[in-house]
C-alpha cells in the first residue's frame, strides 16, 4: 500500500478534521521513524490508517468487533475511546487485507500502548502525541521530547494520560499502565 491508498481509504470513513490529523500522523511517523531507524514505509501506512475507525458511532465499532469476534475484557469495555484502535486493527487486517503484523500491531496498541513495544509502534504512539495538528498544553515539550529520545516522550504522554484519566475517573487500560512502569524503571536504570 502506498500513502496515497492509503488516503483514499480512510477518506471516506472519516470527518475532515480526523483525516487531516491522520495525514499528519502519517508525516509525523515517517520523520520519526526516518530519525530513529525503523521502516519508514510502514511507518507513515500506519500513521495513515491508525485511525480508520476512530469516527464510527460507538454501537457500530461494538458490533463490528462481535462480527469479528473479538472479546473485550471489563476494561476495554468500559473504555469506548478504546475501541477503534482494537477494531482498527482487525479491519486492517481482515477487511483490507493488509497482512503485514507490524503496521497491525502498530494500530492495535497506538492508544494504550504496551510493555515491549517496536521501535515502530513506538514511532506510531509518540507521534500521535507530536503530529502538526496537535495543540494542547505542553505539546511544545512533548515535541522536543520526540526528537531527543522517543522513551522519554512516552514517559511524557503516559503520565499526561494516566493523569487525565484519573482526573475524569476512568479505568486505566493495564496495557497502559505496562508502558508506563517499563519506561519508568528503564529511564531510572539509565540515570544509575
Ligand atoms: O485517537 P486519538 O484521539 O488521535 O488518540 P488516541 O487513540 O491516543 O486516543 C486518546 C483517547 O484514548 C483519550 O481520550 C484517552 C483514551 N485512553 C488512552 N489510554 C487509555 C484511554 N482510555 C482508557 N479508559 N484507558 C486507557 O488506558
Ligand atoms: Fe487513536
Ligand atoms: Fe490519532
Amino acid at each position: 500500500m502506498t500513502l496515497e491508498e492509503g488516503k483514499k481509504i480512510i477518506k471516506p470513513l472519516l470527518s475532515e478534521k480526523r483525516y487531516r490529523h491522520s495525514v499528519n500522523v502519517a508525516a509525523e511517523a515517517l520523520r520519526l521513524a526516518k530519525k530513529y531507524g525503523a521502516d519508514p514505509k510502514k511507518a507513515e501506512i500506519a500513521g495513515i490508517l491508525h485511525d480508520c475507525m476512530k469516527d464510527m458511532p460507538a454501537d457500530k465499532q461494538l458490533k463490528s468487533m462481535e462480527q469479528f469476534g473479538i472479546i473485550l475484557t471489563d476494561v476495554e469495555k468500559a473504555g469506548k475511546k478504546l475501541w477503534h484502535a482494537i477494531l482498527g486493527a482487525a479491519y486492517i487486517e481482515k477487511v483490507l487485507k493488509l497482512e503485514d503484523p507490524e503496521i497491525v500491531t502498530a494500530v492495535r496498541y497506538h492508544t494504550t500502548g504496551r510493555s515491549g513495544m517496536s521501535l515502530l509502534e513506538k514511532v506510531v504512539f509518540v507521534a500521535d502525541f507530536t503530529s502538526a495538528d496537535r495543540d494542547y498544553p505542553g505539546v511544545d515539550r512533548m515535541r522536543k521530547k520526540a526528537d531527543s529520545d522517543l522513551d522519554s516522550a512516552i514517559l511524557e504522554g503516559t503520565a499526561f494520560t494516566i493523569q487525565e484519566l484519573t482526573e475524569g475517573g476512568w479505568a486505566i487500560h493495564p496495557d497502559t499502565v505496562a508502558l508506563y512502569n517499563e519506561t519508568v524503571l528503564k529511564k531510572q536504570k539509565e540515570k544509575l
